[in-house]
């Protein structure tokens, strides 16, 4: 049985996660408790920190599970030379895009960069980014090369797609009941990779790296575009006043070929809004235009706008001018009941008002305790505020942007002099609500 075989089974190995985020922390977490030597490596010093002071900075994670993985032996660091005495070593960097939308790949070539120099003989590299096909053998074959390490014989090359949701109680890397796209540059890569992986959850093999690249954008994509259809058919409805949240509701009986998804202020987050275009980007340099992926993603860019026009629709309504007004954005994050602002459809609403110079204000009970509040109040100029009557009556209209669960929905309706709803939170059919 291969050497590296042995010592995962014999639970021998060491791993190294490079980037300890919302989707390396919770692996190392999970290979910690399967009884592995862990090690996290980012260039963060505040994480390192962090965990170093026994703290968790994500959301879904405790602080006790992080006490828990200490006492198990885990550590961090910001530097690479650990490289040199792990046997696997899995890449879990983020791939956003640059302002002008193609695939920032900046981490992913620093982190090759990084390890090049400490890579050797019978160790196992995993990327879990998400990328676009043939990114992993574009930036790890060239090290190896330069190494002289034969991929497949030397050393396994292994591509495996993160699915980790933030805020997903029921799904969760954790419970390990998140089935495991894989596929490795030969059988033998592989081979360990399943053998790797089935360790912590249930695995799904494809033929070729590209293939499961390909598979995390085909997941995504799909998402994506499934919301911009029916962001455009929120168009249509309000237009013929009909209530699209009912259709939707009603569609839904069909017991097969139909998938709801819901209309919203727009897409947020650091994968619906950016994998559509890392597949674009690729797509055409075979030549390919993919229009309907581009125009979907573009009738989603165009929900906060929307917003805009709904909410001056009803300022009018009321005789007041929006460059006059005062306005609440309830909800900041891009979901609900999540603390993560990046992407988020309220920022994009926020930075309109703005520009109309009406004066803005949020309240989202997620950031409270999030030490950065200060900086992202700076940032887009809006302060958080709390949702109590004295403050609702204040403004001119509220913008509920993101439903989180704990907002008091009865305080809101009964205090906002006018509610622009977003998320079909306020069904009842009241003048001073109007859905967007
Ligand atoms: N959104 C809508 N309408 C919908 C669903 C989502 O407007 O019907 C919006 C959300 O408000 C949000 C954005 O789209 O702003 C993205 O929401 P999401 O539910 O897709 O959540 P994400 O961005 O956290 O996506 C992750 C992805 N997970 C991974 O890539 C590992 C995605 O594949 C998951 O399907 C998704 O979570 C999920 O199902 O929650």
């Amino acid at each position: 049985m291969h050497y590296l075989k042995k010592k995962i089974i014999n639970k021998k190995i060491k791993i190294a996660v490079i980037g300890i985020g919302y989707v390396g922390l919770p692996l190392c977490l999970r290979f910690l408790k399967k009884g592995y030597k862990v090690y996290g490596i980012d260039r963060d010093k505040q994480k390192i920190d962090s965990i170093k002071r026994k703290k968790s900075y994500i959301a879904s994670i405790d602080s006790k599970e992080i006490k828990h993985a200490l006492s198990l032996g885990f550590q961090v660091t910001n530097n690479f030379k650990i490289i040199s005495s792990v046997d696997v070593i899995i890449v879990c960097v983020p791939t956003p895009l640059y302002k002008n939308k193609t695939p920032d790949m900046s981490y992913i070539s620093e982190t090759a960069n990084k390890i090049k120099n400490y890579i050797k003989k019978k160790q196992m590299i995993i990327l879990e980014s998400t990328i676009y096909p043939g990114a992993t053998e574009e930036f790890f074959l060239p090290i190896l090369k330069k190494n002289k390490l034969v991929p497949g014989k030397d050393v396994f090359l292994v591509y495996s797609p993160e699915r980790e949701d933030p805020g997903n109680k029921n799904f969760t890397i954790a419970k390990g009941n998140i089935p495991k796209i894989i596929s490795g540059f030969s059988f033998n890569c592989i081979d360990l990779a399943e053998t790797l992986y089935s360790r912590i959850t249930k695995i799904v093999k494809v033929s070729t790296i590209k293939t499961a690249e390909f598979t995390k954008l085909l997941e995504n994509v799909y998402r994506s575009i499934n919301i911009g259809f029916v962001n455009e058919m929120k168009l249509i409805a309000n237009k013929m006043d009909i209530n699209i949240h009912e259709a939707i509701k009603a569609a839904k009986t069909k017991p097969f070929g139909f998938h709801a998804f819901y209309p919203g202020p727009g897409l947020g987050g650091h994968c619906i809004p950016v994998d559509p275009f890392i597949l674009t980007w690729k797509a055409k340099k075979f030549g390919l235009m993919t229009r309907f992926i581009e125009l979907s993603a573009k009738i989603n860019d165009g929900m906060p706008q929307y917003a805009i026009d709904v909410l001056k629709k009803a300022l009018h309504d009321t005789k007041k001018k929006l460059n006059k007004s005062k306005i609440l954005i309830l909800g900041i994050s891009y979901k609900k009941n999540s603390d993560d602002i990046r992407e988020s459809p309220s920022i994009r609403i926020i930075s309109i008002l703005n520009k109309f110079k009406c004066k803005v204000f949020f309240s989202d009970p997620f950031l409270k305790n999030k030490p950065e509040l200060r900086n992202i109040e700076k940032k887009i100029h809006a302060k958080n505020i709390i949702l109590n009557v004295r403050n609702l009556k204040k403004f001119d209209a509220s913008i509920l942007v993101t439903d989180h669960d704990n907002f008091d929905y009865n305080l809101i309706k009964k205090y906002s002099k006018i509610i622009v709803d977003c998320r079909n939170r306020f069904n009842k059919k009241l003048n001073k609500i109007y859905l967007a």
